[in-house]
């Protein structure tokens, strides 16, 4: 059990990516274990704070945020020279696999270049400094379920192959090469009511709050059939950090184990809201009806991908047995949560 630490020996931590959804949670776990955090903080034309926005004025003692993109090197070197990390948590990633098939060269931009610019940067300024690399379940590709440490990679999209790449290159290789410490989680799906809202279980939940409320007629999706292993973000923050707490630096998938399609996410988050859904037709054709027969979802071919990971399943007994970490909220917990939190959100945007 590790307690909060003294003022002395604070540990400190950079975090990219820190305005998304997994490094609001992780922000606020580190700051809980008495970490000063430094947040890298790339410029937007609109507010990028929305996620962590309270937590940031309450905490600006341990809590700092810095300029930056991965794309800019020098940037990159100033926030390593100001934040002198023990602890890199790269999470700042072009994260949607849909978006990377029409703008392949931006993700691969970000998420393979801007680990190298990361690394590079973290050899010169704090050699010692131990680096996460938020690697994905997407490398895993066409390999079928269950899924671990040692299943082949087969990446089919852009996002997939620049996650690929940078595991590959920069953290199994500079690894070997120079002896960093540095370690991928090969974290399958994970989600929370801060999700982004173009991704399908927030898209689902979002849309389907809604429909109930009388503010939207009809949910469009794409692939129905698709079978994902879902887990709670907060939950995998937590493995993020135990793998820095490790002797060595090793690569672990974090996973629930449990598999559901994208249709029976949208069955239980329907439930959830007093909807039963009925489903006919096959394919392109499949509809959803609610108990009074009406429409509610249909299929749109415009969501499908040029290729697509079909069966996502993660054996996570690695990371339970050497790290301790286990998930805490369940496939049922996370619809709940997700679902619940979505109706208070569309109440208040109508009030
Ligand atoms: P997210 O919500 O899309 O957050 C991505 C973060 O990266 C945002 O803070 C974004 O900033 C930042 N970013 C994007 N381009 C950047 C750039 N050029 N320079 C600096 N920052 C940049 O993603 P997430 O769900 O939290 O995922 C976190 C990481 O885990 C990502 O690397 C993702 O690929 C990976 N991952 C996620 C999952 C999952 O299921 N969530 C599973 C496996 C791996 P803005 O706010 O300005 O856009
Ligand atoms: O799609 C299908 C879609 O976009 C899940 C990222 O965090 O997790 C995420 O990637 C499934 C796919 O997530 C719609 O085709 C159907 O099969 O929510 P998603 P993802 O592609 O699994 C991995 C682990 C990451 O690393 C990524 O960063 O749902 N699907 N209909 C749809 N997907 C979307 N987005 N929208 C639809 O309408």
């Amino acid at each position: 059990m590790i307690h909060r630490m003294s003022k002395k020996n604070k540990k400190r931590a950079l975090v990219t990516g820190v305005t998304g959804q997994d490094g609001s949670y992780l922000v606020e776990f580190l700051v809980s274990k008495g970490y000063t955090v430094y947040g890298l903080v790339r410029r937007t034309s609109t507010d990028p704070l929305a996620r962590i926005e309270n937590f940031y004025r309450k905490n600006r003692e341990n809590f700092i945020l810095l300029n930056g993109d991965l794309r800019d090197s020098g940037a990159i070197e100033r926030a390593l020279t100001e934040a002198k990390p023990d602890e890199i948590y790269n999470l700042a990633a072009q994260s949607d696999v849909g978006i990377s098939f029409s703008c392949p060269e931006e993700t691969q931009e970000i998420n393979y270049h801007g680990l190298g610019r990361l690394v590079h940067a973290a050899l010169k300024i704090v050699p010692k400094a131990r680096i996460y690399q938020a690697s994905t379940s997407e490398m895993f590709g066409t390999s079928p379920s269950p899924q671990n440490e040692k299943t082949p990679f087969k990446p089919v999209s852009p996002y997939a192959e620049s996650k690929y790449w940078a595991h590959m290159d920069y953290v199994v290789g500079y690894r070997e090469k120079y002896g960093l410490f540095i370690c991928s989680g090969i974290l399958f799906n994970h989600e929370s009511p801060r999700r982004g809202k173009h991704f399908v279980t927030r898209k689902i939940t979002h849309s389907l709050a809604r429909i109930q409320l009388g503010r939207q007629k009809v949910l469009e999706l794409g692939n129905l059939g698709s079978k994902r292993d879902w887990g709670f973000a907060g939950d995998y923050v937590e493995a993020m950090w135990l793998m820095l707490q490790s002797k060595k630096p090793q690569d672990y998938v974090i996973a629930t184990g449990v598999q559901h399609t994208v249709r029976e996410f949208v069955t239980a988050v329907a439930h959830e809201l007093g909807i039963e859904i009925t489903w006919k037709g096959k394919g392109v054709n499949e509809k959803g009806y609610d108990q009074n027969g009406k429409l509610i979802v249909t299929v749109n071919p415009a969501f499908f991908r040029p290729r697509e990971v079909q069966d996502l399943r993660g054996d996570a007994g690695n990371a339970m047995k050497n790290l301790g970490w286990k998930p805490h909220v369940s496939f049922e917990g996370l619809v709940k949560m997700m679902a619940r939190a979505d109706v208070e959100l569309v109440k208040r945007q109508e009030a």
